[in-house]
């Protein structure tokens, strides 16, 4: 089904964008992207315009005509649950749980502390220079990384993605964490699982075209 009406503030290299654009795409709703430049002069995240949008300063928000939702997994299910087909939680009490625990292990607990502000602050607070901020943001996904692959290999209830054979919310957190430690020059081989669950999901048309080099404001040649 496609549903007009959906303004998505959008970053192309924005992780949390990224789980969302997959997320509509996965559910065959077009949106118009409203792209927020998280870096030109200072980030236009912090203007007073996108600040009435999204008090936190952050992307992504979603408009739905006019209503806002904002918080990646917030407008993900928010889509669940008024666009049920084809969904992104399972039908059962337990899975959704499982398919929920290891979305915010990407959302929660590693991405907030590898987030741009983050790092701009241990800058210009701490003089970490860039080689420290890389290790920093390596270190925290590897972190996590590890959690997720205990969690998905050898569980019964992974399948061909995160949760058995139907991409779901729990892949649309984990491939886009996945492109940050790319863009990191994280090492991969201890994450097995991983990499199997990032390359079955970047197989699929949804995934490729919520791929930050896919987006209308990625610049033509993108940085690494
Ligand atoms: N918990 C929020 C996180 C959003 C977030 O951190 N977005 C980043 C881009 S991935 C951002 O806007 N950063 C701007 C900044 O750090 O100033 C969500 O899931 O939507």
């Amino acid at each position: 089904m496609t549903t007009m009406g959906f303004v998505l503030y959008d970053y192309w290299r924005s992780s949390a964008a990224y789980r969302v654009r997959i997320a509509l795409n996965l559910k065959g709703l077009s949106y118009a992207s409203r792209p927020v430049h998280l870096v030109r002069d200072g980030g236009e995240q912090h203007s007073a315009d996108y600040q009435a949008i999204n008090p936190s300063q952050l992307v992504p928000s979603l408009l739905d005509g006019e209503r806002v939702v904002t918080q990646s997994l917030a407008i993900m299910e928010y889509l669940d649950e008024t666009h049920p087909e084809p969904a992104l939680l399972p039908a059962d009490a337990r899975g959704r749980a499982r398919v929920r625990a290891l979305a915010m292990t990407v959302s929660s607990d590693a991405h907030p502390i590898g987030n741009l502000r983050v790092l701009q602050y241990l800058q210009s607070t701490f003089n970490a220079d860039e080689l420290q901020r890389a290790d920093w943001s390596r270190h925290w996904i590897a972190v996590s990384f590890t959690a997720l692959e205990t969690m998905l290999a050898n569980n019964a209830a992974t399948g061909r993605y995160c949760h058995g054979d139907v991409p779901g919310m729990a892949d649309a957190c984990l491939v886009p964490q996945f492109y940050n430690a790319l863009r990191w020059k994280l090492s991969l081989e201890p994450y097995p699982t991983l990499q199997r669950i990032y390359d079955e999901c970047s197989a699929l048309e949804a995934f490729r075209r919520a791929a930050p080099e896919a987006q209308p404001d990625a610049p033509a040649a993108a940085p690494a």
